[in-house]
């Protein structure tokens, strides 16, 4: 009796253990919705902007609960039009996409379709869309957003700051119920736009500051990740490989971007806008170090430049009557973790990898 209960014991946990490893195997792919991480994008669609967006919604870690649009490589209608198109194409019409500010906070608006086409996406025309543009203000919408979901909301700005920067003077109380913030923008080695800034904080610098000094967990994705990440010929081949409208419409983009570069002698188009969303996937394939960054409003050459804090001190000047005597050092507190380098390869794999579906 003692020997047959044990067996039966033993077979038992042997049959449990059987059942939760098919379990484990049948459901490994799918990471269920409520583990997703929130996330809301903010862009200004924008060739980079398209391959952010399409990394987002292709990749179930992430559940976008909603698209912002901001003035930036193009004119606020301009992306609006474009994000409504591209979240067609991908059939998410559920995901509401909002418009935001009209103009940056103080600048004038600097549009690029030097880079990205005359229609900010690469001259591909997307059928119109099926989607519609949620009524709500995007700012709002963020601030709404967070309150539903406090401590949940993962920001990923890959524009210009400037609805993130209005979400956050109407509503303060968003800033520590956010979960973190995961920004593509800024620079701590030289600019894209002149030799010290970056375009997205160049485009509006104060509303850059607001973001950085809010006091959220954020996570600087700069040049310093886009330009190490070259999208190639290389990978381009592994796309053209693959069909599907999706595919096709990132491809288009992607060979747009790969002859750009070319003209000017570069090997590849540099990754910045799904730098940005990758962190987000897996925050493994960049380095950080914690540092304060502060953005320049002011500066002559420096003019939207994040200037960050490599020491997270500065010296302690005090009159002492005709000049200042260092007296000290004082702390300043970190404000970001800045991206310093990428596992490129890795990062451009898992791009490639989710828009085939994979
Ligand atoms: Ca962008």
């Amino acid at each position: 009796m003692k020997i047959s209960a044990s067996v039966g014991v033993s077979s038992f946990r042997r049959f449990n253990v059987l059942i939760f490893t098919l379990a484990a195997i049948l459901l490994a792919p799918v990471i269920p919705a409520s583990a997703a991480k929130k996330i809301i994008l903010d862009t200004d669609p924008g060739t980079d902007d398209a391959l952010a967006l399409m990394l987002a919604l292709n990749s179930p870690e992430l559940d976008v609960r909603a698209i912002t649009v901001v003035p930036g490589n193009v004119t606020a209608a301009m992306g609006l039009d474009n994000a409504t198109r591209m979240v067609s194409l991908a059939n998410r019409c559920d995901i509401p996409i909002a418009a935001g500010a009209q103009h940056p906070l103080f600048q004038k608006l600097i549009t690029a379709e030097f880079w990205h086409g005359k229609n900010g996406l690469a001259n591909i025309e997307l059928p119109a869309s099926k989607c519609k543009v949620d009524g709500r203000f995007g700012p709002d919408l963020i601030i709404e957003l967070i309150h539903a979901s406090p401590h949940d909301i993962t920001l990923v700005p890959v524009g210009p700051l400037t609805n993130i920067a209005l979400a956050v003077e109407k509503d303060p109380s968003i800033v520590p119920l956010v979960k973190e913030v995961i920004l593509m923008g800024g620079s701590i080695s030289g600019g894209n736009v002149n030799a010290a800034s970056e375009a997205n904080i160049y485009n509006d610098p104060e509303a850059a500051q607001i973001v950085f000094q809010a006091g959220w967990p954020l996570t600087m994705v700069g040049l310093e990740v886009g330009n190490k990440a070259l999208f190639t010929h290389k990978y381009l081949d592994v796309l053209g490989r693959t069909h599907g409208p999706i595919i096709v419409f990132i491809f288009s983009i992607a060979k747009y971007l790969v002859d750009l570069s070319a003209t000017f002698g570069a090997p590849g188009s540099p990754m910045y806008d799904p730098s940005a969303v990758a962190v987000a996937i897996d925050s493994t394939l960049v380095k950080t170090q914690e540092m304060h960054v502060d953005v320049e409003t002011r500066g002559e050459f420096t003019q939207g430049e994040t200037v960050g804090n490599r020491q997270n001190m500065v010296e302690r000047n005090v009159l002492h009557g005709d000049r200042y005597v260092i007296e000290g050092v004082d702390k300043v507190k970190a404000n970001a973790k800045v991206c310093l380098d990428v596992d490129a390869d890795r990062f451009l794999q898992l791009f490639v990898a989710r828009i085939e579906g994979k």
